[in-house]
C-alpha cells in the first residue's frame, strides 16, 4: 500500500522538495518492485507525483507487463546502496534494500529529466558512513536562559511544544522526508544538556519519544535520545551513577530494555558528560571509556550505539593561567583511552578543538585514535556564524574539514567511521531554518555526510535546482553569487586569522572583542599593545601544535609555515608581522574588515535584483535579514578595527575611517 506523503501545515515552505521537483518523475510510467514499509513510502511518493503530473505507477507487475520509463526495484535484503542505469528506454534503480530504494528515488528526483536521458552511464551510490545524524539541541520545556532550542535560530522545536511532544506530528513526518531526500538517517531529538524535565524522556516519558520515532521511521530516520549520565541517581533513586557499580549497570540495562520495548529500532544514546557542568564518570574516579561502556553494554543486545561526546574541557579556568589550553583538552583526555571503548561506543568529536568558530584547525583528536570509532560533529545551527540572520553557507568549510588528512594520508571523511553529525539548524519556523538560505546548510550537510568528498558547489547546484525547479538561469547565478563565498565573507568581518570568539558573551551574537577575554571559558586572544594571538607552539607555547601528526605539527609550529588563516590560533605575533599574503597582520585586519562589509553590500544588492524570480515571501524574509547582516557586519568592522587601532596605534595605510 502506498503511504501518503506528509502534508505540512499551510504556509510551511516546501524547501528542497517542492511538488514541481517531481514533474519529470510524475509524468512517466513507473514500476515498483519490493515490499516493506520503506517501499510503501517510495510508492506513496511516486503515486503522489503521478497524480499531480499525469504519470502512472504499478507495484510488482508480473512478466510481460507494458514497458516502463522507470523501474524502482529492491533486489536484496538490506543496505542503503543503489545503482541507477538507463537501458532500452528504461531507467532502472536497483537497490540493495528498501532504504536504498528510498535514496534511489530521491536521486532520480535530483537528476530530474537527466535521469531519463538516453546514454546515461550506470552509477552506483553508497554512503561513505553508515550514520548520518542530526543532533537537535531542543528542550522539551522552555529553558529560562536558553529558550526552547539551545542555540536555535528557527523558532521553536519541531518535536516539543508546551512541555511535551507535539500532538500533531505531521510536520515531523515532513521533516523526515526532507532529511531522507538529502541522505540523513538519524536524529537525536533532545538537547545534550539534559535538564530535569528532559531526563524523564528516558523512562516515564519514553512514549513521547516513541511517537516521534513513529513519525520519522517512514523515511528511514532512526531516533536517538540524549540522556544524562546521572540518570540512575535522578531517575532511578540509586545513591551513585558509578559506571562500574553492578546496580548502576543493571539500572541502565532495565531502562534500555524498556526503551526498546517502546521503540524497537531505537538508535541509541547521546551523552555529554563532564562537560560544561553535566555529570560524568570523573565524579567516581572513572574514565570516559568506563562511562561510555556502561551505556554501550546496555544498548548492545539491541544493536544500539552510544554517541559519547569528546567536548570535555575546564570551563572554570582562571584567565591568568597560561598553562591550561582549552584546545588541548579533548586530545589530552581521550587519546590515552584509544582502544578502550566498546565496539558500539562512538566518540563524537567536534570538528575543531574549540567550539564551531568560523575558522579553526581540524581537531587533532581526529586521526589520533585509530582503535576507536569516531564521529565528527559540525554545527549547522549558526551559533557563531551569524545565527541565521547572516548568510553563511558552510559547505566549503565542512568540505575542507572532511578533506583534511590528519596523518597526511587518510581524509577526515574516511576516518569518521562512527558517522557524521550536525547540530541541526531547523525549527518550527515556516522556512524551517529562519533564514531561507540557511536551508542550504542543512541540505549540504546531508549530502556531504553521504559523500564527504563531493564538490560543495555541485551540492549547491542540486539544492538550487530542487528548491527552484522552474528557476531561470539568472536566479541560479544570483544564488551562487550570494552563497558561494559567504563563509569567507563572514570570516572577513568577524574575528581575524583564526583567533576566534570576540562575540558577545552568553548569546554569542555580534561583536565584543574582549567579551570572553577575562572569563573562565578558556577562549582568549591575548591582544596587547604589541601583538595578538595564542602561542600554541611546542617551543614556547602550550604545546598544542605538538598534538598533530606530521606534516601538520611541523607546519603549525612556526609562524613562518603556519597558514595565514590560522596564524593567530597558533601564534602570538606583533602587529607588524608579515603574512604570506605580503600584508602585515594589522593591515590584514583593517583590509579584511572593510572588504567583508563591501561584500555584504554587494550580496544585498544581488539579492534585491532577484526579487520577482521566486516566492515573494521567501525573497522578503531574506531581504529583511540582509539589512540586519549589513548592520551587523558594519558593527563588527568598526568594533574590531577600532579595537586594534587603539591597541596598536598603527594607522590604516589606506587612511580609511577608523573610529
Ligand atoms: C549544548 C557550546 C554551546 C552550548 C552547547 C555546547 C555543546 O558551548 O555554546 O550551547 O551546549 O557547545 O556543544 O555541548
Amino acid at each position: 500500500m502506498p503511504l501518503p506523503v506528509p502534508v505540512p501545515p499551510e504556509g510551511v515552505d516546501p524547501a528542497w522538495l517542492p511538488p514541481a521537483a517531481f514533474r519529470p518523475l510524475g509524468s512517466r510510467r513507473t514500476l515498483i518492485r519490493g515490499s516493506g514499509p520503506l517501499v510503501d513510502t517510495v510508492h506513496g511518493e511516486v503515486a503522489e507525483a503521478c497524480a499531480r503530473f499525469g504519470g502512472r505507477v504499478v507495484r510488482d507487475a508480473g512478466p510481460g507487463a507494458a514497458p516502463y520509463d522507470l523501474v524502482l526495484a529492491v533486489t536484496g535484503s538490506g543496505g542503503e546502496e543503489f545503482t541507477c542505469a538507463r537501458r532500452d528506454g528504461t531507467t532502472t534503480v536497483t537497490a540493495a534494500g528498501p532504504a536504498g530504494l528510498l535514496y534511489g528515488l530521491f536521486h532520480v528526483v535530483r537528476l530530474g529529466e537527466d535521469a531519463f536521458r538516453a546514454g546515461r552511464a550506470p552509477e552506483t551510490h553508497r554512503p561513505a558512513v553508515a550514520s548520518r545524524m542530526l543532533d537537535h539541541w531542543d528542550n522539551v520545556a522552555v529553558h529560562p536562559v536558553m529558550g526552547q532550542v539551545e542555540r536555535g535560530y528557527a523558532g521553536g522545536s519541531l518535536f516539543w511544544a508546551d512541555g511535551r511532544a507535539r500532538g500533531d506530528l505531521e510536520r515531523v513526518r515532513a521533516y523526515g522526508r526532507l532529511l531522507a531526500a538529502c541522505g540523513i538517517n538519524a536524529v537525536a531529538v533532545n538537547n545534550v544538556n539534559v535538564h530535569a524535565v528532559e531526563a524523564h524522556l528516558l523512562t516515564d516519558r519514553i512514549g513521547e519519544v516513541a511517537a516521534i520515532a513513529d513519525a520519522l521511521r517512514p523515511y528511514g530516520v532512526r531516533t536517538h535520545l540524549s540522556v544524562t549520565f546521572a540518570a540512575p541517581v535522578v531517575l532511578g533513586g540509586l545513591p551513585t551513577a558509578d559506571p562500574l557499580e553492578e546496580a548502576v549497570r543493571a539500572w541502565w540495562a532495565r531502562a534500555t530494555r524498556r526503551v526498546y520495548e517502546a521503540i524497537p529500532d531505537f538508535g541509541g544514546y547521546v551523552v555529554k558528560a563532564d562537560s560544561e557542568g553535566q555529570p560524568g564518570p570523573f565524579a567516581y574516579g572513572r574514565s570516559h571509556a568506563d562511562g561510555a561502556n556502561a551505556l554501550a553494554a546496555a544498548l548492545e543486545p539491541y544493536g544500539g550505539t552510544v554517541h559519547w561526546r569528546a567536548f570535555v574541557y575546564d570551563h572554570r579556568q582562571d584567565w591568568r593561567d597560561r598553562t591550561t589550553d582549552r584546545a588541548r583538552a579533548a586530545h589530552d583526555h581521550f587519546t590515552p583511552l584509544d582502544g578502550a571503548f566498546a565496539p558500539n561506543a562512538v566518540l563524537q568529536v567536534k570538528h575543531g578543538p574549540m567550539d564551531f568558530q568560523v575558522r579553526e584547525p581540524v581537531s587533532p583528536l581526529i586521526g589520533a585514535m585509530p582503535r576507536t570509532r569516531l564521529a565528527v560533529e559540525v554545527q549547522a545551527t549558526q551559533e557563531y556564524t551569524g545565527q541565521q540572520r547572516h548568510v553563511c553557507w558552510l559547505g566549503p568549510m565542512w568540505s575542507e574539514v572532511l578533506r583534511f588528512r590528519p596523518d597526511g594520508r587518510t581524509p577526515v571523511g574516511e576516518l569518521a567511521r562512527g558517522g557524521l553529525v550536525a547540530v541541526s539548524n531547523a525549527g518550527d519556523d515556516p522556512f524551517w531554518t529562519g533564514h531561507p538560505l540557511a536551508q542550504a546548510n542543512l541540505y549540504t550537510f546531508g549530502r556531504l555526510a553521504w559523500q564527504p568528498d563531493a564538490e560543495p558547489r555541485a551540492l549547491l547546484d542540486e539544492w538550487i535546482a530542487l528548491t527552484h525547479p522552474d528557476a531561470p538561469g539568472r536566479l541560479a547565478a544570483g544564488l551562487h553569487a550570494v552563497l558561494d563565498g559567504s563563509w569567507r565573507t563572514y570570516e572577513k568581518y568577524t574575528a581575524p586569522l583564526g583567533v576566534g570568539f570576540m562575540v558577545q558573551p552568553g548569546h554569542h551574537y555580534g561583536p565584543s572583542v574582549d567579551g570572553y577575554e577575562y572569563s573562565p571559558w578558556g577562549t582568549y586572544h591575548f591582544a596587547d599593545r604589541d601583538g595578538v594571538g595564542v602561542d600554541r607552539s611546542r617551543a614556547t607555547g602550550t604545546g598544542y601544535a605538538g598534538q598533530y601528526a606530521e606534516p601538520w605539527a611541523r607546519l603549525y609550529e612556526s609562524p613562518d609555515t603556519c597558514p595565514d588563516e590560522l596564524l593567530l590560533f597558533f601564534h602570538h605575533v606583533p602587529y607588524g608581522h608579515v603574512l604570506h599574503s605580503g600584508r602585515t597582520v594589522i593591515q590584514h585586519i583593517y583590509d579584511t574588515h572593510f572588504e567583508g562589509v563591501a561584500e555584504v553590500e554587494r550580496a544585498r544588492a544581488v539579492w534585491a535584483s532577484l526579487a520577482g524570480l521566486m516566492d515573494p515571501a521567501r525573497h522578503a524574509r531574506a531581504a529583511q535579514r540582509y539589512e540586519e547582516q549589513l548592520r551587523g557586519a558594519r558593527e563588527w568592522r568598526d568594533q574590531v578595527n577600532s579595537y586594534f587601532f587603539r591597541k596598536s596605534g598603527v594607522p590604516d595605510r589606506r587612511g580609511r575611517r577608523i573610529y
